[in-house]
């Protein structure tokens, strides 16, 4: 951030329209005070040390994990509320059976009451961000108003915030308004919405990632999936990797799996021991907006700048990176803590926790110390895998796209799609196991169409032929993957190691789209043979791996009625094209 001498433009006089906007808040929620984040590290020093001192931060261990802070949340607000966060098109149609809906209207006079006053004694800030590296044509822009200095201090980190991206408001001339307070925690008293038509968000009563972080999810996921439908490009819900090859080759995939599935994990992907030569960098983690270029591939970039990770079952063997990256530096949400002050969460061998994530003494009788869905936030740039092209204006361009979820059967190990037009009913059928993610019972498998069942910010039959005429564009299309690590047996147990031991999955679909693998053809589409894979090293017996890629026809058969079922109810929106896709599997099956 440039904040040389020179003499500094006040903020708020940068953008008369964010300006505006700024005031007509402040009479709303009649804060104490405003404050216009400059996006330096002072200031998110100076925060820092107002929260310490308020008790509402806490600092961890100097030593061991220097610059590292944990917040508890209200024990009420922990993850995503799927069942009150709303699409608010004039249209009902419009936000799709897929959104819960309310007339806008209607929704900003409810919004209204609960925002009136609400910052009374509180400092209102603006957070200018740019979601994107600063100098893309790809990025775009939005402002969040919140009364949440942990929701500041994470934005600071998740995005490129403060003063350079209220210069680039002020160029581009449109920001994405987002207004949040956290209200009184009240659930009963929580709702977030989105105006896709107006670029609009409003968020209340919840200081939780997913709900507060206004950049993240409602921005780039809900809103921006509707830019890019009137722009023509596509927001979505994708970590994206680059690998490179012995043969000195980088290629990257963009990969879709739902919420707590391993995105972060697969983005800082280490490759094992047994197959040298191979390197991951990591572009994004969460979300990938992916745009046709002039030279008929897709690009993307990742819209993000840091990473808001599931903590639970980081340890060096699952994520190294990860691992290394945070322990420094971090913002730690709902972790437990050992007696000399270090986090720590399930899935950890060392340490021992004595107080849990709620502050009290750790009974393993009242559940999990670290609760399932606590959270680090850390900047990408702290990241050892980090891409020297994530910052790329351009973006990197796409060599595959996978679609993943989490389901014990039905799904193998990994397929690939005939064509886009193919690829795109695979992403459609995409169902997982939900997680904690979100509010709600954990385990309970449900359609999740590209991962983006909470984020589409839209009809997904209109988001399919979004997809659809994407692809026709491209005259270098990705080709399209499904994988499942998490395939189990008649026992229970996982058949996949996971982890670094994806590669092998990866460097298939990589030698497939350079046509120097092979492949068997079955009624879903193409799955290696054991043949096929690189197994040099890997400790998974014949059988198990014939269990991974077996396709039961019984079980598809019912997988494909469970999916016409599904489709049928976007109705007319439905592209005629994905029911085509559809008959031609059933057709196939024996
Ligand atoms: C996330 C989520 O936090 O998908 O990334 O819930
Ligand atoms: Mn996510």
């Amino acid at each position: 951030m440039a904040t040389a001498a020179r003499q500094l433009t006040p903020l708020p006089q940068l953008s008369r329209a964010v300006a505006d906007w700024v005031n007509s808040v402040r009479e709303l929620t009649q804060p104490r005070a405003i404050h216009w984040c400059q996006g330096s590290d002072a200031e998110a020093r100076e925060l820092t040390a107002q929260l310490l001192q308020r008790g509402e931060l806490k600092a961890l261990d100097a030593e061991r994990f220097p610059g590292c802070h944990l917040y508890r949340s209200a024990p009420n607000d922990v993850a995503r509320v799927e069942h009150l966060t709303y699409i608010c098109t004039r249209s009902q149609e419009d936000a799709g059976p897929n959104n819960h809906w309310i007339e806008p209207q209607q929704a900003h006079a409810k919004m209204r009451e609960l925002f009136r006053g609400c910052m009374r004694e509180r400092t209102l800030y603006v957070i200018p961000y740019c979601m994107g590296p600063l100098d893309s044509p790809l990025a775009r822009c939005g402002v969040e108003i919140t009364d949440s200095p942990y929701v500041v201090l994470n934005m600071l980190i998740m995005t490129r915030a403060g003063r350079a991206a209220l210069e680039r408001i002020a160029h581009d001339g449109a920001f994405v308004r987002g207004l949040h307070s956290i209200g009184e925690l009240d659930p009963e008293r929580r709702f977030i919405m989105h105006f896709p038509e107006e670029h609009a968000i409003e968020s209340f009563g919840s200081g939780y990632g997913g709900n507060a972080l206004l950049g993240k999810k409602c921005h780039a996921l809900r809103i921006a999936s509707w830019q890019a439908r009137e722009e023509g490009w596509l927001a979505e819900h994708m970590l994206i990797v680059g690998l490179e090859s012995p043969r000195g080759e980088t290629h990257y995939l963009a990969c879709a799996f739902p919420s707590a599935c391993g995105k972060t994990n697969l983005a800082m992907l280490i490759p094992p021991a047994s197959l040298p030569g191979w390197r991951a960098y990591t572009v994004g983690d969460d979300i990938a907006w992916l745009h046709p270029g002039a030279d008929g591939r897709l690009w993307a970039i990742n819209p993000e700048a840091g990473y808001f990770g599931v903590v639970p079952g980081t340890n060096p063997e699952t994520n190294r990176n990860a691992y290394e990256m945070i322990r420094r530096d971090t913002l730690f949400t709902n972790v437990a803590l050992t007696a000399d002050n270090q986090p720590w969460w399930e899935g950890l061998s060392t340490g021992r926790p004595v107080i849990d994530w709620q502050g009290r003494p750790y009974d393993p009788a009242k559940g999990p110390a670290a609760h399932p869905n606590s959270r680090f936030t850390a900047s990408a740039r702290r990241n050892p895998s980090y891409s020297p092209h994530a910052e790329d204006p351009a973006g990197v361009p796409i060599t595959a796209l996978v679609f993943g979820g989490r389901r014990r059967e039905v799904a193998p190990l990994v397929y690939e799609a005939r064509d886009w037009r193919h690829g795109v009913l695979v992403g459609a059928s995409l169902a997982s196991e939900t997680t904690a993610a979100a509010v709600g019972q954990v385990g309970v498998t449900r359609r999740d169409p590209m991962a983006m069942q909470p984020f589409c910010g839209y009809n997904f039959g209109d988001y399919w032929r979004h997809w659809l005429d994407i692809g026709a564009r491209l005259a270098r299309p990705p080709r399209i993957y499904h994988v499942n690590w998490f395939r189990r047996d008649a026992q229970g147990q996982l058949l996949w190691p996971g982890y670094g031991e994806n590669l092998r999955v990866l460097a298939w679909m990589l030698d497939r789209c350079a046509g120097r693998a092979g492949a068997t053809e079955a009624a879903i589409g193409c799955l290696p043979r054991t043949a096929d894979l690189e197994l040099r090293g890997l400790d998974v017996s014949a059988d198990r791996l014939a269990g991974l890629l077996t396709v039961d026809a019984a079980l598809w058969r019912k997988e494909v009625a469970e999916m016409r079922e599904y489709l049928g109810r976007y109705g007319s929106r439905l592209p005629a094209a994905l029911l085509a896709e559809l008959d031609s599997i059933e057709r196939r099956l024996p």
